[in-house]
């Protein structure tokens, strides 16, 4: 706790208001609203009080029990079954703290993250209760506060009790589902409360249903003002090319007060002074700041595409000579359209980002939340699950919404790096209650984090939901036909009545979609929920099948925006091993089974890795294991790549009214837990081999290589550059038994146009290995690169399979051996093989760290690669920890 003991002095003042990119600072001549910490060691207690601990807020019960020892890791093996009762009982935060009145004539009491049913009392007086986790409370507390000691309580009840218990409240037709699959080993009803939906259980994750304070808790004292909330976005007009700011105050006032406000751009010599009049309690005002036509302003750009420069907004408050507002903030300046309109060739509509006027493929992925617990995903994780988005080449992030609105540095960190955010509101795949407080409740919540996030550049989309107009529209939860009309009138009432017109009311600056996946403005002329949703020739798609061959492209919907998509994997040896026992080291054992929260997922994952590659067989029952997280490693990577492959060489094509395609964001970036999952990225940050793969397939420029219906091979050049590119591409084709070539063709030179994909080599593949020496499809792979002027090579290297790998002719152990390196201040790794290997994985263990290329391909005999470790490590270390498997060693 930031405030002990004495106070004057202790009192901490400052930073009254964050708003995203901005520091708002309110001051008022002698009596400065000053920001008094209550965070820190608080007390806690369960509701018979047989447990009584000290528990850290921000923090919540789960972490407290664990930080203080009353319970072992909660990711530990089966311990999410075993830890239930913790969220079937109810607990009760409490803290003292001093207080000396001063002049001051208001004190707000104010948490910024409630987790989630609660009652506050503050010295035995209830100030109120919360019921939703994504709003910030502030209660007057002015004449409850007493000189010397003062006891604050926060009394949560069960969040599963509550939900079963509005559950039963509920009059009229059910709220579907009443029930995660048995398999999610989960509560039930989670749609009754406004909390992180994935806590209950998810697919990918366990149910652990957190309680507490999970952000901060501070007393506000002010005599005049109060900035609660400052922010703000910038408007474009385009007829005349000029652009406005529009700065938004949320201003408490203790009495009525007059204030000459002036806003200033300084760098864009931009400043507007308005006398403003503040009456007491909430005022919400909003300025126009016009920057003048002759100025040059520096945009925001994401990632790969520009620069991104902010600049600084200064607000000043002046009454009479005191300065009684002070706030700066940061302005970015960028425009988004998503752009539905006719496509010639196409029935449909197109449905792509916009920004800056450019056309811009998103690249990237699902964002789940980093950790059960909120108070443990701390800046080092998520700013290290971030680097690595931007170092697989992604541009965008979409902030699924089933778990959190994410906190501020998650933003601010997009924002730098040119991450795009699409910003689902927080309710996923269920139907939700439209009980007049439920929909109070949510609109507040809608509210606050439109405003907490509008000024945030990254944010280039809101989405109402996730998957709940496709779940109306198909029927996942078998409503009654007669009632279904009911269903769709309370779908429309929550994310179109309520928070689409909130939504774009608070935010003029960007796009709203209502659900993802969507038909967008067809789902709109269709009243908002489309007969499918799922419909290629329209807005986004989510697509998933585990059956199907994914070596077959034929089998992906060729649609305009792939929002979701993906195959599951296990992650790494390393990162089961500390959550399990020996005896857990078994892929059809009962540990890998709970893990394994997807219907039949571990089996689905053999049958798909089955199709192409031999499935792990040794005689030793752990290397069969680790050798089976790898090759469900292997499976996902390349059924991920070929699907975003075919994605991002569709983007220039319409064929039968399909493609046009402007997205690709497979589902998922992260682990919530040490389990199988679709994620690219273990729990802890491990790169799975799926996101070294992402590396290349979202690489900027990109040879794609397939086979075409006609027998073809074929090279389609991907480029998102601003700017034409003349480019060959240079096919070599080895064989599995050795690692000099056979043959190599060149294609003509081409010129790629800016952000297009066209093809630039094709061959019919039996003229193809018929003219290298007789290859057949067994004995031969192919591999390409494309190349500019001076044979400089543009984009990464790709290769094709003409055949499965299994029935690979040729292929021999490559005895791979690994020499570290210290390089200066670095760490390389030597690789030295006596034979082409596939999908070669150098894996450190626990050291954490990645490697700048892994899962390759290795036709070379020598292959450096570099370690970057993200905590110090030695030459020793990483020779002792090294493995190094490549497909044959499988088997
Ligand atoms: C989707 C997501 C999640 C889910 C994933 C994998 O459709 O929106 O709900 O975890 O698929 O099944």
């Amino acid at each position: 706790m930031a405030v002990r003991g004495d106070l004057g002095g202790l009192i901490v003042s400052v930073l009254l208001c964050c708003c995203c990119c901005c520091v708002c600072q309110v001051s008022s001549g002698l009596s400065s609203a000053r920001s008094t910490l209550l965070d820190g060691k608080w007390k806690l207690s369960n509701s018979n009080g047989s447990l009584q601990l000290a528990a850290a807020v921000p923090g919540c019960v789960h972490s407290a029990l664990q930080q203080q020892g009353f319970i072992q890791d909660p990711y530990f093996r089966f311990n999410d079954l075993l830890y239930r009762w913790i969220a079937l009982d109810n607990w009760t935060y409490t803290t003292t703290f001093p207080f000396a009145r001063l002049r001051k004539q208001k004190v707000l009491l104010v948490f910024d993250g409630v987790d989630t049913v609660s009652s506050i009392s503050l010295n035995g007086v209830v100030l109120g209760t919360t019921d939703n986790m994504f709003r910030r409370y502030d209660f007057p507390v002015t004449g409850l506060l007493k000189d010397g000691g003062n006891v604050l309580n926060v009394s949560f009840l069960s969040p599963v009790v509550y939900a079963s218990e509005r559950r039963k409240a509920h009059v009229g037709a059910p709220v579907p589902p009443e029930c995660p699959p048995d398999v999610q080993k989960g509560e039930c009803h989670v749609n009754f409360i406004r909390k992180e939906q994935r806590s209950f259980s998810w697919d990918w994750g366990p149910s652990f249903p957190s309680m507490g304070l999970f952000r901060g808790v501070r007393l506000v004292t002010f005599d005049l003002l109060h900035l609660v909330h400052m922010s703000c976005i910038p408007l474009h007009n385009a007829s005349s090319s000029t652009w406005t700011v529009q700065v938004e105050l949320l201003v408490e006032a203790a009495q009525e007060t007059s204030v000459l406000l002036t806003m200033s751009l300084p760098e864009l010599q931009a400043e507007l002074s308005v006398q403003s009049r503040f009456l007491p309690g909430r005022n919400l005002q909003r300025f126009a700041l016009d920057v003048g036509a002759g100025a040059e302003v520096r945009l925001w750009w994401p990632r790969d595409h520009g620069e991104r420069h902010g600049y600084r907004l200064a607000v000043r408050g002046q009454r009479d000579s005191d300065l009684v507002i002070k706030a700066e903030s940061k302005v970015f300046f960028r425009t988004v359209e998503l752009v539905q309109e006719p496509l010639e060739g196409s029935t449909g509509l197109s449905f792509y980002f916009r920004i800056n006027g450019r056309p811009i493929f998103l690249k990237g992925s699902n964002w789940i939340p980093a950790h059960s617990f909120q108070d443990q995903v701390t800046p080092a994780v998520l700013k290290n699950l971030l680097q690595s988005a931007v170092d697989a080449n992604m541009n965008v992030l979409r902030v699924w919404g089933g778990g959190v609105y994410e906190q501020e540095l998650f933003y601010s960190t997009c924002d730098e790096l040119g991450i795009m955010v699409w910003q689902d509101m927080m309710f996923a795949c269920a139907m939700y209650p439209t009980d007049q407080d439920f929909i109070d409740t949510v609109r507040e919540e809608v509210i606050q984090q439109v405003r907490r996030l509008k000024s945030h550049p990254s944010v280039v989309v809101w989405s109402g939901n996730n998957e709940n107009e496709a779940a109306l529209a198909t029927d996942w939860f078998h409503i009654p036909a007669s009632l279904k009309p009911r269903y769709l009138h309370d779908y429309v009432t929550l994310y179109v009545d309520n928070i689409r017109v909130l939504v774009q009311k608070e935010d003029p600056s960007r796009p709203f979609l209502v659900s993802s996946p969507t038909n967008g403005a067809e789902s709109q002329r269709e009243g908002w929920v489309a007969a499918n949703p799922y419909d290629p020739l329209y807005g986004d798609t989510h697509f998933y099948s585990y059956t199907d061959d994914c070596w077959d492209w034929t089998k992906f919907p060729r649609t305009r925006f792939a929002s979701e998509y993906g195959f599951q994997s296990w992650p790494s040896f390393s990162a089961l091993q500390p959550v399990s026992v020996k005896e857990d080291w078994n892929y059809s054992g009962s540990f890998s089974a709970h893990r394994q929260h997807h219907a039949d997922g571990n089996q689905q994952m053999l049958q798909q890795a089955a199709l192409h590659f031999r499935l792990p067989n040794s005689s030793e029952p752990l290397q069969t294991f680790t050798d089976t997280l790898y090759i469900t490693q292997v499976m996902q990577a390349q059924c991920v790549k070929l699907q975003t492959e075919f994605y991002r060489r569709s983007r220039s094509e319409i064929i039968q009214g399909k493609g046009h395609t402007m997205g690709a964001l497979y589902w998922q970036l992260n682990d919530i837990w040490q389990a199988p999952s679709w994620s690219s990225i273990e729990f802890g940050g491990k790169w799975k081999m799926l996101h070294y793969f992402a590396q290349s397939f979202f690489a900027a420029v990109l040879p794609v290589g397939f086979e075409d219906d006609d027998g073809s091979f074929v090279v389609v050049a991907v480029s998102d550059r601003h700017h034409s590119l003349k480019l060959q591409a240079v096919v070599t084709v080895y064989r599995w038994s050795s690692q000099d070539s056979v043959c190599t063709l060149r294609s003509d030179w081409l010129l790629v146009p800016a952000g297009s994909a066209v093809t630039i080599f094709r061959r019919p593949v039996a003229a193809l290995l018929e003219g290298c020496e007789r290859c057949t499809r067994r004995t031969c792979l192919i591999t390409f690169h494309l190349e500019g002027g001076d044979k400089r090579q543009e984009g990464p290297s790709n290769h094709h399979f003409l055949d499965s790998p299994k029935d690979a002719e040729g292929l021999q152990r490559p005895n791979i051996t690994a020499e570290v390196r210290q390089v200066g201040q670095n760490l390389t790794v030597t690789l030295h093989s006596a034979a082409v290997a596939a999908f070669v994985w150098l894996d450190v263990g626990s050291v954490p760290g990645r490697f700048d290329s892994n899962g390759f391909l290795l036709v070379e005999r020598n292959r450096t690669l570099a370690f970057s470790a993200w905590r110090s490590t030695s030459v020793a270390e990483l020779t002792a920890s090294i493995k190094v498997t490549s497909l044959r060693d499988v088997y």
